[in-house]
Protein backbone atom coordinates (compact mmCIF):
# COMPACT_ATOMS: atom_id res chain seq x y z
CA UNK A 1 0.00 0.00 0.00
CA UNK A 2 2.68 2.67 1.09
CA UNK A 3 4.87 1.22 -2.29
CA UNK A 4 1.67 2.22 -4.34
CA UNK A 5 1.01 5.54 -2.78
CA UNK A 6 4.39 6.35 -3.30
CA UNK A 7 4.59 5.74 -6.80
CA UNK A 8 1.00 7.41 -7.40
CA UNK A 9 2.53 10.80 -6.04
CA UNK A 10 5.20 10.29 -7.82
CA UNK A 11 3.76 10.10 -10.89
CA UNK A 12 1.31 13.05 -9.68
CA UNK A 13 4.15 15.00 -9.77
CA UNK A 14 6.64 13.73 -12.61
CA UNK A 15 8.97 12.05 -10.81
CA UNK A 16 9.82 9.64 -12.33
CA UNK A 17 12.65 6.74 -11.19
CA UNK A 18 14.42 4.47 -13.39
CA UNK A 19 17.17 1.75 -12.89
CA UNK A 20 19.60 1.99 -15.43
CA UNK A 21 22.72 -0.55 -15.58
CA UNK A 22 25.83 1.08 -17.14
CA UNK A 23 27.86 -2.24 -19.03
CA UNK A 24 30.95 -2.31 -21.33
CA UNK A 25 34.45 -3.46 -21.50
CA UNK A 26 36.65 -3.03 -18.83
CA UNK A 27 38.78 0.20 -19.17
CA UNK A 28 35.59 2.14 -20.78
CA UNK A 29 35.26 4.71 -18.78
CA UNK A 30 32.11 3.61 -16.96
CA UNK A 31 32.84 4.38 -13.08
CA UNK A 32 34.32 7.79 -14.47
CA UNK A 33 30.95 8.38 -16.45
CA UNK A 34 29.15 7.58 -13.28
CA UNK A 35 30.59 9.70 -10.80
CA UNK A 36 31.37 12.53 -13.21
CA UNK A 37 27.23 12.63 -13.49
CA UNK A 38 26.99 12.10 -9.72
CA UNK A 39 29.56 14.44 -8.76
CA UNK A 40 30.39 16.55 -11.92
CA UNK A 41 33.99 15.71 -11.61
CA UNK A 42 36.40 13.25 -12.36
CA UNK A 43 37.49 10.93 -10.07
CA UNK A 44 40.85 8.40 -9.78
CA UNK A 45 39.00 4.90 -10.37
CA UNK A 46 40.29 1.34 -10.48
CA UNK A 47 38.74 -1.42 -11.98
CA UNK A 48 35.37 -2.20 -10.44
CA UNK A 49 34.83 -5.78 -8.42
CA UNK A 50 31.10 -6.28 -8.05
CA UNK A 51 29.42 -2.81 -8.89
CA UNK A 52 29.08 0.98 -7.75
CA UNK A 53 25.20 2.50 -7.46
CA UNK A 54 24.70 6.20 -6.61
CA UNK A 55 21.72 7.82 -7.79
CA UNK A 56 21.63 10.67 -10.20
CA UNK A 57 18.22 13.24 -9.84
CA UNK A 58 18.23 14.48 -13.37
CA UNK A 59 15.19 16.19 -15.53
CA UNK A 60 12.43 15.03 -13.08
CA UNK A 61 13.77 11.97 -13.38
CA UNK A 62 16.05 9.47 -10.56
CA UNK A 63 18.04 7.40 -11.94
CA UNK A 64 19.46 4.50 -9.60
CA UNK A 65 22.42 4.33 -11.74
CA UNK A 66 24.65 0.58 -11.64
CA UNK A 67 27.96 0.42 -12.66
CA UNK A 68 29.20 -3.01 -13.01
CA UNK A 69 32.40 -4.24 -13.49
CA UNK A 70 33.45 -5.18 -17.45
CA UNK A 71 36.40 -7.27 -16.76
CA UNK A 72 36.50 -10.81 -18.83
CA UNK A 73 36.16 -13.09 -15.79
CA UNK A 74 32.65 -11.30 -13.85
CA UNK A 75 30.77 -9.89 -17.34
CA UNK A 76 29.13 -13.72 -16.10
CA UNK A 77 27.87 -12.05 -13.01
CA UNK A 78 26.20 -9.27 -15.17
CA UNK A 79 22.70 -10.76 -15.67
CA UNK A 80 22.26 -10.80 -11.94
CA UNK A 81 21.57 -7.66 -12.48
CA UNK A 82 19.00 -7.74 -15.35
CA UNK A 83 15.58 -7.48 -13.75
CA UNK A 84 13.52 -4.97 -13.68
CA UNK A 85 16.00 -1.95 -15.92
CA UNK A 86 15.06 0.16 -17.63
CA UNK A 87 17.92 1.02 -19.78
CA UNK A 88 21.18 -0.08 -20.10
CA UNK A 89 24.23 2.45 -21.25
CA UNK A 90 26.57 0.47 -22.87
CA UNK A 91 30.32 2.54 -23.13
CA UNK A 92 32.70 1.86 -25.50
CA UNK A 93 36.29 2.95 -25.45
CA UNK A 94 36.35 4.63 -28.96
CA UNK A 95 40.14 4.13 -29.25
CA UNK A 96 40.71 0.66 -28.38
CA UNK A 97 39.99 -0.47 -31.66
CA UNK A 98 42.00 -3.67 -31.06
CA UNK A 99 38.80 -4.61 -28.67
CA UNK A 100 35.99 -3.33 -30.52
CA UNK A 101 34.78 -6.96 -31.91
CA UNK A 102 34.24 -8.02 -28.00
CA UNK A 103 33.21 -5.05 -27.43
CA UNK A 104 30.37 -5.59 -30.68
CA UNK A 105 30.23 -9.40 -29.12
CA UNK A 106 29.26 -8.26 -25.36
CA UNK A 107 26.51 -5.97 -26.92
CA UNK A 108 24.68 -8.18 -29.08
CA UNK A 109 24.62 -10.51 -26.51
CA UNK A 110 23.03 -7.87 -23.97
CA UNK A 111 20.28 -7.13 -26.66
CA UNK A 112 19.52 -11.03 -26.87
CA UNK A 113 18.66 -11.01 -22.88
CA UNK A 114 14.70 -11.59 -22.40
CA UNK A 115 15.15 -9.92 -19.05
CA UNK A 116 16.32 -6.93 -21.02
CA UNK A 117 14.12 -7.09 -23.81
CA UNK A 118 11.84 -4.13 -22.84
CA UNK A 119 15.03 -1.43 -21.86
CA UNK A 120 16.31 1.31 -24.21
CA UNK A 121 20.11 1.39 -24.88
CA UNK A 122 22.17 4.48 -24.70
CA UNK A 123 25.66 3.98 -26.54
CA UNK A 124 28.68 6.36 -25.19
CA UNK A 125 31.49 6.42 -27.73
CA UNK A 126 33.54 7.60 -24.86
CA UNK A 127 37.30 8.85 -24.93
CA UNK A 128 36.74 11.18 -27.88
CA UNK A 129 39.77 13.21 -26.66
CA UNK A 130 42.07 10.33 -27.29
CA UNK A 131 44.09 10.59 -30.43
CA UNK A 132 42.70 7.96 -32.92
CA UNK A 133 39.30 7.95 -31.30
CA UNK A 134 36.96 6.79 -33.43
CA UNK A 135 33.65 8.82 -33.72
CA UNK A 136 30.08 7.79 -33.15
CA UNK A 137 29.60 6.76 -37.21
CA UNK A 138 32.57 4.27 -36.55
CA UNK A 139 31.34 3.12 -33.60
CA UNK A 140 28.33 2.66 -35.11
CA UNK A 141 29.34 0.55 -38.07
CA UNK A 142 31.74 -1.57 -35.48
CA UNK A 143 29.16 -2.56 -33.22
CA UNK A 144 26.98 -3.04 -36.10
CA UNK A 145 23.79 -0.76 -34.51
CA UNK A 146 21.99 -1.30 -37.51
CA UNK A 147 21.18 -4.79 -36.49
CA UNK A 148 19.12 -3.63 -33.52
CA UNK A 149 15.21 -4.58 -33.63
CA UNK A 150 12.26 -3.48 -31.64
CA UNK A 151 14.07 -1.05 -29.21
CA UNK A 152 14.81 3.20 -28.94
CA UNK A 153 18.47 3.48 -29.21
CA UNK A 154 20.95 6.48 -29.41
CA UNK A 155 24.46 7.07 -29.54
CA UNK A 156 26.69 9.94 -28.72
CA UNK A 157 30.39 10.93 -28.35
CA UNK A 158 31.39 11.31 -24.89
CA UNK A 159 34.58 12.39 -23.06
CA UNK A 160 34.33 11.34 -19.34
CA UNK A 161 37.20 13.36 -18.11
CA UNK A 162 36.52 16.36 -20.29
CA UNK A 163 32.54 16.13 -18.95
CA UNK A 164 31.05 16.33 -22.92
CA UNK A 165 28.24 14.60 -24.11
CA UNK A 166 27.19 12.57 -21.39
CA UNK A 167 24.49 14.65 -20.16
CA UNK A 168 23.60 15.36 -23.94
CA UNK A 169 23.05 11.58 -23.67
CA UNK A 170 21.08 12.21 -20.24
CA UNK A 171 18.18 14.12 -21.91
CA UNK A 172 17.63 11.71 -24.81
CA UNK A 173 17.50 9.12 -21.99
CA UNK A 174 14.98 11.07 -19.80
CA UNK A 175 13.02 12.15 -22.88
CA UNK A 176 12.89 8.14 -24.05
CA UNK A 177 11.93 6.71 -20.41
CA UNK A 178 9.10 10.28 -20.01
CA UNK A 179 7.59 9.13 -22.91
CA UNK A 180 7.41 5.57 -22.53
CA UNK A 181 9.80 3.67 -23.60
CA UNK A 182 11.47 1.14 -21.24
N1 LIG B 1 41.27 9.95 -22.01
C1 LIG B 1 40.19 9.48 -21.42
N2 LIG B 1 40.30 8.59 -20.43
C2 LIG B 1 39.16 8.13 -19.84
C3 LIG B 1 37.87 8.57 -20.24
N3 LIG B 1 36.96 7.94 -19.47
C4 LIG B 1 37.66 7.15 -18.64
N4 LIG B 1 38.98 7.25 -18.85
C5 LIG B 1 40.08 6.57 -18.15
O1 LIG B 1 40.01 5.19 -18.46
C6 LIG B 1 40.45 4.42 -17.33
C7 LIG B 1 39.38 3.40 -16.94
O2 LIG B 1 38.21 4.10 -16.48
P1 LIG B 1 37.13 3.39 -15.53
O3 LIG B 1 36.02 4.36 -15.38
O4 LIG B 1 37.76 2.88 -14.30
O5 LIG B 1 36.71 2.17 -16.46
P2 LIG B 1 35.56 1.07 -16.18
O6 LIG B 1 34.78 0.96 -17.46
O7 LIG B 1 34.80 1.41 -14.96
O8 LIG B 1 36.43 -0.26 -15.99
P3 LIG B 1 36.04 -1.58 -15.12
O9 LIG B 1 35.61 -1.12 -13.77
O10 LIG B 1 37.29 -2.42 -15.08
O11 LIG B 1 34.95 -2.27 -15.88
C8 LIG B 1 40.76 5.41 -16.23
O12 LIG B 1 42.14 5.67 -16.24
C9 LIG B 1 39.99 6.66 -16.64
O13 LIG B 1 40.54 7.86 -16.17
C10 LIG B 1 37.78 9.54 -21.30
O14 LIG B 1 36.71 9.98 -21.74
N5 LIG B 1 38.97 9.95 -21.84
MG1 LIG C 1 34.57 0.49 -13.17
Amino acid sequence: MGLVFTKLFSSLFGNKEARILVLGLDNAGKTTILYRLQMGEVVSTIPTIGFNVETVQYNNIKFQVWDLGGQTSIRPYWRCYFPNTQAIIYVVDSSDVDRLVIAKEEFHAILEEEELKGAVVLLFANKQDLPGALDDAAVTEALELHKIKNRQWAIFKTSAIKGEGLFEGLDWLSNTLKSGGG
